[in-house]
């Protein structure tokens, strides 16, 4: 109750930073009413509607909504995030960056790799949770490897609450490991910090990818850090593209698709509180995943699909087609790319996206002029009105 009431109340810090001139009118929407319970909806829910019922209308009720949408699934998917440690350090010695950080008496230590390109720099930098499997020009781009299972295990159910990210904060901390490793991708971006005169590395030219399970870690990172300039979620399915209504309208369909339900039994990556959602179905969650990418919003994302029926091709291209009508109407239309290519094995980058990806790279890591409008693709048939029965605003 002490964390929330503190969250809270830095919610209201940010939001006023973040817009002095109209904090008294717009400081209670940056945090939930005590009391508030999400209507039921089987449509994916209005993003542009805060928690109150008032409409999102400006670009600063926007900021504040996000801040509201970061609650929402840190209350009811996620697990909550903590904020940066009191005290963090940062050591880097040849390819290593070892980052140390501490809560009271105890602390904990991991290490990343970082793969550079040769020269002296700076250069933008792609943290991949796991080994990469989208190509990144290693002329161009460093690689900075996090071993992510090493800060929240990901076996199976019995994995929660064990890594080093417990070891911090308890193993019964609410978060799952999705937020877990987003809370150490955030302290890689702090370490960065420290260590930029000497690393060679851009700490504002970051991006951030993994795929398949690792890629729901990679989305979720790019959504809880604004710090990141590009996120590359490949293959992620559900619990990262893919909506869950949209996947549970695909499994009465006699899909063989992954569900919320399915999710918080096979294993940690969820807070404990979402396992509720199987029982209260997926209705009454007040959020669905065209909304974490409404929380990347307007930084750079680009959706990476396949057609295998578990990832729900439906359920990924209906998610990320009303993802990008929040991003045009938050005025970044060309900042979220998806796109669904299929025949090819899981996790295996297929030749057709290269240009695509390059493109997205280019433009929000290296400086670059390519186009990232209209990247909109997909095999899957997807009727929007299904869907979305919302008109997203223009935002003043
Ligand atoms: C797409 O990611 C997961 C999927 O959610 C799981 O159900 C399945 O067991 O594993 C996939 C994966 O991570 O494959 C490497």
């Amino acid at each position: 109750m002490i964390l929330y009431t503190a969250a809270l109340l830095l919610l209201h810090v940010v939001c006023a930073l973040a817009h002095p001139a109209s904090l008294s009118s717009r400081q209670t929407t940056c945090t939930l009413p005590s009391n508030f319970t999400p209507p039921s909806t089987s449509k994916l829910p209005n993003p542009f509607i805060f928690a109150s019922g008032r409409s999102v209308t400006t670009k600063a009720d926007w900021a504040c909504r996000q801040q509201e949408l970061s609650q929402l699934f840190q209350k009811s998917e996620l697990g909550d995030k903590p904020a940066k440690p009191s005290s963090l350090s940062a050591s880097l010695s040849n390819n290593i960056l070892t980052i140390t950080a501490r809560e009271a008496s105890t602390s904990i230590s991991f290490t990343v790799t970082i793969q550079k390109p040769p020269g002296p720099g700076p250069f933008p930098a792609i943290i991949t949770l796991g080994q990469p499997s989208i190509p990144i020009p290693p002329s161009s781009i460093a690689t900075i490897i996090l071993d992510n299972d090493a800060i929240a295990a990901q076996s199976d159910l019995s994995s929660r609450g064990h890594g080093l990210f417990y070891s911090l904060y308890g193993p019964s901390h609410s978060a799952g490991a999705l937020i877990a490793w987003s809370w150490a991708v955030s302290r890689i971006l702090d370490a960065l910090a420290l260590v930029a005169p000497t690393s060679a590395i851009d700490p504002l030219r970051i991006g951030v990818t993994g795929c398949s399970r690792n890629a729901k870690g990679a989305f979720v990172a790019g959504a809880f850090d604004e710090r990141i300039a590009l996120t590359l979620p490949q293959e992620s399915g559900a619990g990262g593209a893919s909506c869950w209504r949209i996947a549970d309208s695909e499994a009465a369909r006699g899909k063989n698709i992954q569900t919320a339900a399915q999710i918080v039994r096979e294993n940690a990556w969820f807070s404990a509180r979402f396992d509720g959602v199987a029982a209260l179905g997926t209705a009454r969650l007040p959020v669905d995943h065209h909304e974490l990418a409404a929380l990347v919003a307007p930084r750079g994302l680009y959706v990476m699909e396949n057609d295998i029926e578990w990832l729900g091709p439906v359920a990924t291209t209906g998610c990320g087609i009303v993802g990008r009508r929040v991003y045009a109407a938050v005025g970044a239309a060309d900042a979220m790319g998806f796109s669904l290519v299929g025949g090819h094995a899981h996790c295996q980058f297929p030749e057709a996206q290269r240009g695509e990806l390059m493109a997205f790279m280019s433009k929000y890591l290296l400086e670059g002029n390519a186009s990232t409008a209209g990247v909109e693709r997909s095999s899957a048939v997807v009727n929007v009105a299904d869907w979305m029965d919302w008109v997203a605003p223009v935002l003043t």
